[in-house]
């Protein structure tokens, strides 16, 4: 479908309803310059031809997908030049040693190519669960942590630090409690 697409750089795929698609052979083959897919919405349960889906797209080094891709299989073509990490876990290469990538995908995952560029967004103050957004679910997460309940694992522990001491205590949930009730 964009086969041979040299100059592309991105492609929006957030409405595609794949799940009928039966064919997908070299679907993003010879892509030279897309950098990062987001498949996160593809359907994969109905496809039997996928062969050469990433083929010759050396430049793809960010993959985002959905628990109905599915696994990437050797003859998706996806290259696999210095390893594909998952973003939760980036110190592990999850894509074999092969030639082509080999990822056993279940829900939904960001996977970055070695070399590639992590984009990371800076955390954002007061949003002390990650969503982007500061409000009383954040308060609530913080109480809860620093009370050692359990689940509640700060996934941004910078953001908490409103009171910046580098540590966190009852001061930066007082702040937090302010920030998003004014
Ligand atoms: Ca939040
Ligand atoms: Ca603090």
């Amino acid at each position: 479908m964009f086969y041979g697409c040299k100059a592309l750089t991105s492609l929006d795929l957030c409405n595609f309803d794949t799940s009928r698609v039966w064919n997908m052979v070299d679907m993003f083959y010879e892509c030279n310059a897309l950098t990062s897919l987001d498949l996160s919405s593809f359907v994969t349960s109905s496809t039997t031809f996928v062969e050469g889906i990433f083929k010759d797209s050396p430049s793809l080094s960010m993959l985002k997908l959905g628990k109905d891709f599915g696994n990437v299989v050797e003859k998706h073509g996806l290259t696999n030049e210095g390893g594909w990490v998952n973003s939760n876990d980036p110190s592990t290469i999850a894509s074999g040693t092969g030639e082509f990538a080999e990822i056993v995908n279940s829900g939904t995952n960001t996977y970055i190519r070695n070399g590639g560029t992590i984009i990371t967004e800076p955390p954002m103050m007061g949003d002390v669960n990650g969503d982007r957004s500061a409000n009383i679910a954040d308060a609530v997460l913080l109480q809860k942590w620093l009370l050692n309940k359990p689940d509640s694992d700060l996934p941004e522990w910078t953001a908490a630090d409103i009171y910046e001491d580098g540590k966190l205590n009852v001061y930066d949930l007082v702040l937090l409690k302010q920030m998003i009730t004014e």
